[in-house]
């Protein structure tokens, strides 16, 4: 018995060994900052992911919004020659630099969420990331098709669009994508245009000097879902009914407008998943085993959610946000 502890003792050891000695993977992530539940579960999901996996590390840092942050937190992972670097721009130019700098490091590249514009001059390993300018459409596709169910297809109806921050990719896609589609629906007619930065808010903020200055809104586009929050806050305090008088569609699924589309007070979010994870550590893995990638572009299937389901957007049906809000993990 005495034999056999002693055996098991000196297997643990060797095991202990042995793992302290194998080299950490560390993976380095810039984020933007914590602007929306979005964000949060974005950073909570990748960071889950990275530390969950035996043998990897996370070097996390967090921006504050702020571009030259961010340069600083590459350079940062340069000099600490991280393994791999997971990148998210919080505007879409200016990277070109640090960027190459990365590859001239020759630490692999993985871009996520918000695609850099210089992506077509500098080496990565994949991109995952949502199709803005297709979110974009339909945002204002679901609320052209509904106001047609509901028998308001040739009204006129004012439209306003809150932009998220200025550009980030996830803005100006978002903007193309709505300003393309309103050209498919000519009874839609845009009366306010203006950045709310993808925070709650400012997304209050925007809506409160709108119902102030503007006469009549039916509908309001909110490029993230955390600025439709805000402005529901402000459009009750303006003594009106969110989700009735004002149409709000907003954008990224997040559990917060599940609450309010359940509630009544808001009508629709189109999806755009925070959910990293699951496309990153499979792909570190495959590098990890001297697979090689180039420069693969995934964006995750997504889905719309509203009060009723069964609008047709072309590429999609909306669902009806109470029978999926028990399984939405964000
Ligand atoms: O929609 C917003 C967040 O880049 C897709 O950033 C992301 C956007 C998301 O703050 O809520």
């Amino acid at each position: 018995m005495k034999k056999l502890f002693a055996l098991v003792l000196v297997f643990a050891l060797l095991v202990s060994i042995s793992a302290a000695s194998a080299k950490d993977v560390v993976v380095a992530f810039s984020q933007i900052g914590q602007e929306s539940d979005w964000r949060t579960a974005n950073t909570d999901d990748l960071r889950n992911a990275i530390e969950g996996h035996a043998g990897w590390k996370l070097v996390y840092d967090d921006a504050q919004q702020k571009q030259e942050n961010q340069i600083k937190a590459l350079r940062n992972f340069i000099t600490q020659d991280v393994d791999y670097i997971l990148f998210t721009g919080v505007v879409s130019t200016g990277w070109d630099e640090v960027l190459k700098e990365v590859n001239e490091a020759e630490i692999p590249l993985l871009l996520i969420d918000r695609i850099p514009d210089c992506a077509d001059k500098i080496d990565y390993v994949a991109a995952f990331g949502g199709d803005f300018v297709e979110e974009g459409r339909r945002q204002i596709a679901w609320a052209g098709e509904y106001l047609k169910s509901i028998g308001k297809g040739d009204v006129d109806v004012n439209i306003v669009i809150m932009e998220g921050t200025t550009g980030a990719s996830a803005q100006t896609g978002r903007t193309e994508g709505n300003l393309k589609a309103l050209k498919e629906y000519p009874h839609l007619k845009l009366v306010g245009q203006q950045s709310g930065n993808f925070t709650r808010a400012e997304g209050q903020a925007v809506m409160e000097s709108w119902l102030k200055s503007i006469d009549k809104i039916d509908v309001l586009i909110a490029q993230n879902d955390d600025m439709a929050l805000g402005a529901i806050d402000a459009i009750k305090a303006a003594g009106k009914v969110p989700g009735k008088d004002i149409i709000i569609v907003g954008c990224d699924s997040v559990k917060a407008a599940f609450d309010a589309i359940v509630a009544g007070e808001m009508n629709a979010t189109i999806e755009c998943t925070p959910l990293y994870g699951k496309f990153v550590v499979p792909t570190i893995e495959a590098l990890i085993r001297g697979e090689k990638f180039d420069k693969t572009v995934v964006h995750p299937e997504e889905g719309v959610f509203d009060m009723d389901g069964g609008i047709d957007l072309g590429t999609v049906k909306s669902i009806k946000a109470a029978d999926v809000i028990a399984t939405r993990q964000y």
